[in-house]
């Protein structure tokens, strides 16, 4: 692209404020000194077009593409014109699928093996994009480059490297302040306060939700499994790393049986595997030492999310008797903190004994779920008093949680978890693997639909566990 022709659309992004400079709150709380939103172009059809044109000629000649595909929603316009007056065809990625697997990610007609370049407004952390080409690797094609209008200069670059995709930026934004500068748009104090900022946030990513946060790097699994005081919390973090998986599948299946074939199917993919015995009408006394022994087979811990939440006496009759026996064969559990820390105190009298472990539910997937602010720092709270039983928490976005990255020897486990982001139609929520591993600060995906539904489980499984993995070593490197 000529400069003239990169002086002029900055001129014009910035005439209409689709780039803003002030004092902007970002939903993460931190102020930053430059704000831009592109959903504006649709507004100025030249505007668009002169885009969609120039877009393309900041792509050096050796790149080389089959298809467009736009991330939505603000780069669908741009997508659609760069594929009109290129006439290259162009696929759309549902944002919404119902249920993976059935319903169809990607519209759009290709071949397997054709190589589809991804076309985004603003990067950031990259994460939106990666979002994108995630259903379109998981559908057969090769995605290699990404091009976008503006590069916020924040981590995005590194972050899409790492996952094999090379970002060409039309322009930078360090770029586009120093041209408004030339241009006498900015005075000096505004470019010195943005110039500042940027140089500041170089190592920052932003989460795809708009927000700015500090990226902390991650310790590994192996340190931490040395900082947990729980025996067995220990043993699912050398789990973990002796089997590169961070996942733990939601066995929700409709029988016992059922349950025992997938267990095995799909135990060498995981670390964790997640019950609901009182879904079985087959549950026998002997199903506890089966799924035991197959765990034994296949390496990986059982985790029995039954959710306890009445108060301590109650709880220690509901985990060790009735039909179920948990404790004879459940290495973790889970509890609500609705009862009050009395309620770790009761499972703990017959848990700690037998080496069990206890996950605090400081969130939930859900819609409108009510566990957040100060209900979720209480959880944190009672986990620090009963750091011998508590190995950690389930949770939805650690990362922002008020003085996260809270203590690490704790786990944290993710529910809402599918290849693309969505929902049920009964109000859970999904987030991508690695928006959960590495934008939320989480160590365990929990997939259960994305991968019992799956035409092949096993398959299924293991995309899960190399998604979730690679995530985990980006956050660590
Ligand atoms: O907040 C939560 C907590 C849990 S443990 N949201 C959840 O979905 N879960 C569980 O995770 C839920 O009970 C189910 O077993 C699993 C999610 O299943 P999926 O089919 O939606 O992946």
């Amino acid at each position: 692209m000529s400069s003239n022709s990169m002086e002029s659309l900055i001129l014009q992004l910035h005439e209409i404020s689709a780039v803003k400079f002030g004092n902007f709150k970002l939903k993460s709380g931190i102020s930053s000194p430059v704000y831009i939103d592109l959903r504006l172009i649709v507004s100025y059809p030249s505007l668009l077009r002169q885009i969609s044109k120039t877009i393309i000629s900041s792509l050096p000649s050796t790149t080389k593409y089959d298809l467009v595909c736009g991330v939505p929603y603000t780069a669908l316009p741009i997508a659609t014109c760069v594929s009109v007056s290129n006439d290259v065809p162009m696929l759309m990625r549902r944002k919404e699928i119902k249920d993976y697997g059935t319903a169809k990610a990607i519209e759009g007609n290709f071949k397997k093996d054709e190589i589809c370049l991804i076309i985004e407004d603003l990067v950031t952390s990259g994460a939106s994009v990666l979002e994108t080409a995630v259903p379109l690797r998981a559908a057969g094609l090769v995605v290699t480059d990404a091009v976008v209008l503006i590069d916020r200069e924040q981590g995005g670059r590194e972050n899409l490297k790492e996952n094999g995709i090379e970002l060409h930026a039309m322009i930078k934004l360090s770029e586009m302040v120093r041209v408004l500068r030339e241009k006498g748009k900015l005075d000096e104090e505004t470019e010195r306060v943005v110039m500042k900022f940027l140089e500041e946030n170089k190592k920052v990513a932003a989460s795809n939700l708009g927000g700015v946060r500090v990226r902390v790097k991650g310790l590994k699994y192996e340190e931490r499994a040395n900082l947990m005081k729980n025996e067995t919390g220990r043993k699912l973090f050398q789990v973990m790393v002796k089997k590169e998986s961070n996942l733990c599948l939601a066995a929700d299946v409709a029988t016992a049986a059922e349950l025992l074939q997938i267990a095995e199917k799909v135990g060498p993919e995981i670390c964790l595997l997640k019950t609901h015995v009182d879904i079985l009408p087959d549950f026998t006394p002997d199903f506890g030492s089966k799924l035991r022994a197959i765990a034994e087979k296949h390496n990986f811990l059982i985790f029995e999310d039954r959710k306890f939440a009445d108060i301590g006496n109650t709880v220690t009759m509901q985990a060790e008797g009735g039909i179920f026996r948990i404790l004879d064969w459940a290495d973790i559990i889970n509890a609500h903190i609705i009862s009050g820390p009395g309620i770790v105190d009761g499972l703990k009298l017959k848990g700690l004994p037998r080496g069990r472990g206890l996950l605090l539910l400081a969130e939930m997937s859900s819609a409108g779920n009510l566990a957040k602010g100060d209900y979720t720092a209480a959880a944190v709270k009672i986990a620090e008093d009963h750091s011998d039983f508590v190995i950690g928490f389930i949770s939805v976005n650690p990362a922002s949680w008020p003085g996260a990255p809270v203590n690490p020897a704790f786990i944290q486990a993710t529910p809402g978890v599918q290849m693309v982001k969505g929902g049920d139609d009964l109000g859970q929520q999904y987030n991508t693997p690695y928006s959960v591993i590495y934008d939320r600060g989480s160590d365990i995906i929990i997939v259960g639909r994305g991968i019992i539904k799956a035409a092949d489980p096993a398959l299924a499984a293991r995309e899960y566990r190399l998604q979730g993995w690679e995530a985990y070593l980006a956050k660590c490197s």
